[in-house]
């Protein structure tokens, strides 16, 4: 039996320590590389960052396995054991553009089911974090219970990229769903945008295109601090492939599902 406890005390220990030295990369020029188009990018402290929570897990936890968003982890293909979700730097154009609004994301699951989730907003020093069971924090804090939010006075995270045509879904039921709400808000990193439906700041967060390690640890702290995630269709999320994901408050989960998304 894995001592969830001590494995807690330890991941909170490295992320401050890779966010040390995240913080102090500001200064270093960048070596910046585009992925799978022109702005999917990746920066040599992505891959250090990696490199760090890979190299600690092999040596302390060598029969967990890892699933890390720049490919320096293990083939992961089923959801038996201990993984560990990583993305070293969610919202990585921001990291290179703006210097704010990203953060490390870690999730880990025992047998498909959550036991720890991490966001960390470096630039801000907070640390979103849950226990299955316990409940969800920022920083010291509690996060309280989520309550029910109605549809007019949901603030929801939507990207402008899911309003316009697009491949994955009839942008019009989108387009009415982002009328009808008090307010919407873009902020270029799925983790961030989750830790926010967690602590209250979104009452909801849609994307259509997410993968592990973009919402391996939010999708833990928003369901331990009382809100749901599904897809867009309310379905169960597969943990080990590309997902849309909804999340949101109880109440308008139900809502936007029935009156927008199905
Ligand atoms: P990243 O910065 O780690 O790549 C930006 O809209 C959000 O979507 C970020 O969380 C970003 O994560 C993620 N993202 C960007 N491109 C993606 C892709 N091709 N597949 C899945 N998630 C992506
Ligand atoms: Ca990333």
């Amino acid at each position: 039996m894995a001592n969830w406890t001590k494995i807690d005390q330890t991941v909170k220990r490295w992320i401050q320590e890779a966010g040390a030295n995240i913080r102090a990369s500001f200064t270093d020029s960048l070596t910046i590389q585009a992925k799978s188009n022109p702005n999917d990018l990746v920066t040599n402290v992505d891959k250090e960052t990696e490199r760090f929570f890979i190299e600690n897990i092999r040596s302390q936890f060598p029969d967990h396995q890892i699933l890390g968003e720049e490919g320096q982890g293990d083939n992961v293909q089923s959801l038996q054991g201990v993984i560990w979700i990583i993305d070293p730097i969610d919202g990585t154009m921001n990291f290179v553009h703006q210097q704010r609004n990203f953060a490390i994301s870690i999730g880990i699951y025992e047998d498909g089911i959550g036991q720890l989730g991490y966001i960390y907003d470096i630039v801000h020093d907070e640390l979103y974090h849950a226990m299955k069971g316990q409940g969800a924090w920022m920083n010291d804090t509690p996060l309280k219970k989520l309550e029910k939010v109605p549809v007019e006075t949901a603030v929801l995270g939507i990207s402008a990229t899911w309003l316009i045509n697009n491949r994955h879904f009839d942008q019009n039921k989108l387009v009415q769903l982002a009328k009808d709400v008090r307010g919407t808000r873009s902020y270029g990193s799925a983790a961030l945008e989750l830790a926010y439906v967690a602590s209250g700041r979104l009452s909801g967060y849609i994307t259509m295109r997410n993968a592990p390690w973009d919402f391996a640890g939010g999708k833990m702290i928003v369901e331990e601090a009382g809100g749901i995630v599904s897809t867009i269709n309310g379905g169960e999320i597969d943990m080990l492939s590309v997902n849309p994901v909804f999340a949101a408050a109880p109440g308008l989960h139900e809502a936007l599902l029935k009156k927008y998304l199905l």
